[in-house]
């Protein structure tokens, strides 16, 4: 059974859009896509704008896959924000999948967000991506992340340095992690959006189904607790979901993950000794789950192999969830 949008997938009342808008006030809409190197906060940052936690975040890089869409609504307007999977260099095909997903995003983008990580910036990426951004119509927005990390003097020189480099629309230092500053980012966004009609029901979150979020929350504990290649040779695939009732006929998700790794010594180490640690994720990922879904969840868990399905563009679109390989 394929759930519709439960409760936690509508989108909260949280806004950290200030402005009270007059009720004549023309509607704006658009995509705002958000792009950069592996692990400098865009997935933090798609979540702290949202108001609550919709695409996964580990201190591991290359850990978003695919384009997560998150929908914003107000009076005034409506904004799909687009998550995307860090741009590096690729070195196997869910590699480049990944860097075509990203790179996919600019097409329909109005504002993109160019997010840089102020602790550790990396001039080579950056100037690959900023090469490619040249070629885009919309308004790009560099956004200095991580400014809690550093001390605020070593933040001038960027403005200046970046700034030679490209011609942003905005220069703009936040926090994703504390919020600081994110509220003048989606002021300065706001003025950039064309007037456009509302694409989405006002209180839907995002376009993609219970299932992915599920799969992603499973796999994000995996990334977390394991090493090395695995957390990278790990795909999870949600094959059963369904709604089922219990002897005092309350209501409760069934819902069954498979973990897929690429061999079977990482199989191993994935359900771990006595099968503990692949119980400790099913542990993590329900409670976040429940949370989610706002239900009481059972998850069962299955690890198999696929062997190099990082590979084979047949076992990507399968496991990667890439629709155009
Ligand atoms: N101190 C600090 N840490 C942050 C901030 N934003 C993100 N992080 C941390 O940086 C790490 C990576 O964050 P993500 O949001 O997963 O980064 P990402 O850019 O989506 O990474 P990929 O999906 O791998 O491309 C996590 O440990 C976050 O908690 C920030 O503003 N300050
Ligand atoms: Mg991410």
């Amino acid at each position: 059974m394929q759930l519709r949008y439960g409760k936690n997938l509508r989108a909260s009342r949280f806004s950290l859009f200030s402005k009270i808008m007059d009720k004549n006030q023309i509607f704006k809409s658009g995509y705002v896509s958000i792009i950069g190197a592996p692990n400098v906060g865009k997935s933090t940052l798609l979540n702290t704008i949202l108001g609550q936690k919709l695409a996964i975040v580990t201190p591991k890089p290359q850990t978003t896959r695919n384009q997560i869409r998150g929908i914003v609504t107000t009076d005034a307007h409506q904004i799909i924000f687009v998550d995307t999977p860090g741009l590096m260099n690729p070195k196997y095909r869910l590699q480049s999948e990944m860097v075509k997903t990203a790179y996919g995003a600019l097409g329909d983008a109005d504002v993109v967000l160019f997010v840089i990580d102020v602790a550790r910036p990396d001039p080579d990426i950056e100037d690959r991506i900023l090469r490619r951004l040249k070629r885009v119509n919309a308004t790009v927005i560099l956004v200095l992340n991580k400014v809690d990390l550093v001390a605020k003097p070593t933040l001038l020189p960027m403005f200046e340095d970046y700034s030679q480099r490209y011609a942003f629309a905005h220069i703009i230092p936040i926090s994703a992690l504390t919020s600081d500053g994110v509220p003048r980012l989606l002021e300065q966004i706001e003025t950039h959006l064309p007037l456009g009609p509302r694409y989405f029901p006002e209180d839907q979150l995002s376009d993609l189904p219970e299932r992915f979020f599920i799969a992603e929350t499973v796999r994000e504990k995996i990334m977390l607790m394991t090493q090395r290649e695995i957390p990278y040779a790990s795909a999870v695939i949600v094959e059963e979901f369904e709604s089922r009732q219990t002897k005092k006929a309350d209501e409760i998700i069934y819902i069954r993950a498979i973990v897929y790794a690429e061999r079977q010594t990482q199989k191993q180490i994935i359900i771990g000794k006595g099968g503990k640690l692949i119980k400790r994720v099913g542990e993590l990922a329900r409670i976040d789950i429940e949370k989610f879904l706002d239900t009481r969840v059972f998850l069962e868990i299955y690890v198999t192999v696929k062997a190099d399905w990082r590979k084979d563009p047949r076992k990507l679109k399968e496991l990667g969830g890439f629709a155009d390989i």
